[in-house]
């Protein structure tokens, strides 16, 4: 099933067609309204009239998260503010947050691209959406919900909080389809349990899950304890919110990325060199289609990589793979890259571990400390110390082998960590600045 037949279908030749039709006129655009982008092309010496083919984007200079906050608080806009009918910010955990806004068009164009996400994901008018992204200054919520109304389907607007409410209201509301993080989708089930309710006899069918990475490994666990098909879901608030990316039901792998209002492009974190298609690096975006801030090569720090091959779902445009993390969230540990999702996945394939997870890194004696702090369930952990050891001890060789770091496990005990109703914190990094 598709949301727009048409769009999501063209061939690749008219795809590329419009994309550069419409990249001509963001440039012109931008540099007429954004003095920021007049001076950013000044000085990379460029012009709206070079952009002659796609391949010319690689001449327009990068946006960073920096310049967004150096433009605070709506530096980087490019309509005045009566044209602007909505205002989103990303919190950001050091400083000022960045701020975006949206012209009427650009939230039916986000509707849209949440319509077609919802109906990639396996939705349909008819289903009743437990809708518990938060709403706010986020972009989570409210961009689920003018998706899900778009759709047709009956949204609960129920937001993050009040775990247990959730669950009798999922419960008695029929909810068909979730949206959330992954992370608190797993603290529903066991707020579920709790309640003596199992997830899996409810009537959810599909889980739409994003705002912070996650596992292959943590997919199964999560389709499992559910009994639902988990859907990836991928956008960032500077580029749209929700919606950028997502994973049809058909294949499940890999997330279409909408190529009729964004261009994606895979750099080379360090050089900032454009990579060959399929390779892994950093993902570049621009809009092409958006009016209150277009966003000209904004750099995201997400890890992945293009997927061309064409899908089985019909849909034309090309996937990005499971973001496998941030740049920024990299974790460099004794000079070795970790990423924290390569941690999850061991720790999920383990009997008696559950996926709630910590990872706390330090410095002693100038050498970097990785402590994994993990939960395993009740029986692992009242039972015997030598069976709490083997775990540990096999979580400890495992993540050796794979990346090469020694750490230190602690097993703790079931629901002594921390949990999210938005993003998980995964990592506590204590080591000195
Ligand atoms: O998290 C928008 C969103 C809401 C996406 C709901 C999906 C569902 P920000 O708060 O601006 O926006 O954070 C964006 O979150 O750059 C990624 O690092 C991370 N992220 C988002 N989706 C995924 C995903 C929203 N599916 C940042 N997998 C992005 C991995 C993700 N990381």
């Amino acid at each position: 099933m598709l949301w727009n037949d048409e769009f999501e279908t063209l061939p690749r030749e008219a795809i590329e067609s419009l994309q550069l039709k419409r990249l001509q006129q963001v440039v012109r655009r931008v540099n007429a309204t954004v003095p920021y982008y007049q001076e950013k092309f000044r000085q990379a010496k460029v012009s709206p009239e070079q952009i002659r083919t796609l391949d010319d984007l690689r001449r327009l200079p990068f946006t960073l998260k920096q310049d967004m906050r150096d433009n605070y608080p709506y530096g980087l806009f490019a309509v005045p503010l009566d044209q602007i009918v909505r205002i989103h910010a990303s919190s950001g955990t050091t400083g000022k947050p960045t701020v975006v806004g949206y012209t009427r068009r650009d939230i039916e164009t986000w509707a849209e691209l949440m319509a077609r996400s919802f109906v990639a994901a396996g939705a349909h008018r008819g289903d009743v959406i437990h809708n518990a992204y938060g709403y706010g200054l986020f972009t989570g919520g409210l961009g689920a919900h003018y998706g899900a109304e778009k759709l047709g389907a009956s949204v609960i607007p129920i937001s993050g909080g009040n775990t247990k409410r959730q669950v009798m209201i999922m419960k008695d509301f029929g909810s068909t389809v979730l949206t959330c993080t992954p992370s608190y989708s797993l603290f529903l089930a066991e707020a579920a349990a709790e309640e003596g309710i199992d997830m899996r006899q409810l009537k959810l069918r599909i889980g739409i899950f994003g705002a912070e990475p996650w596992s292959e490994a943590m997919r199964q666990e999560i389709e499992q304890k559910l009994n639902i098909k988990a859907i990836d879901i991928y956008g960032l608030s500077e580029i749209l919110g929700p919606g950028v990316g997502i994973e049809c039901i058909e294949a499940q792998h890999g997330l279409h990325i909408w190529e009729d209002h964004m261009i994606p492009e895979i750099i080379n974190p360090e050089t900032g060199e454009v990579l060959p298609v399929g390779e892994t690096g950093e993902l570049v975006i621009t809009t092409i289609t958006k009016e209150g801030i277009p966003m000209i090569r904004y750099r995201t720090r997400d890890i992945t990589r293009l997927i061309p091959e064409p899908c089985i779902c019909g849909r034309t445009h090309v996937r990005l793979a499971r973001m496998s993390g941030r740049s920024d969230d990299m974790l460099i540990i004794r000079g070795v890259n970790v990423f924290p999702s390569q941690i999850e996945s061991i720790l999920v394939q383990i009997e008696g571990v559950e996926p709630h997870y910590q990872l706390i890194v330090d410095r002693e004696e100038n050498l970097d400390t990785l402590e994994i702090q993990v939960e395993v369930n009740e029986r692992i952990f009242s039972d015997e110390v030598k069976v709490l050891q083997v775990i540990s001890g096999r979580i400890g060789k495992e993540v050796k082998d794979l990346l090469g770091v020694t750490c230190k496990v602690r097993l703790v005990e079931p629901k002594s960590l921390a949990r999210s109703e938005g993003k998980a914190q995964r990592v506590i990094d204590r080591r000195p600045k």
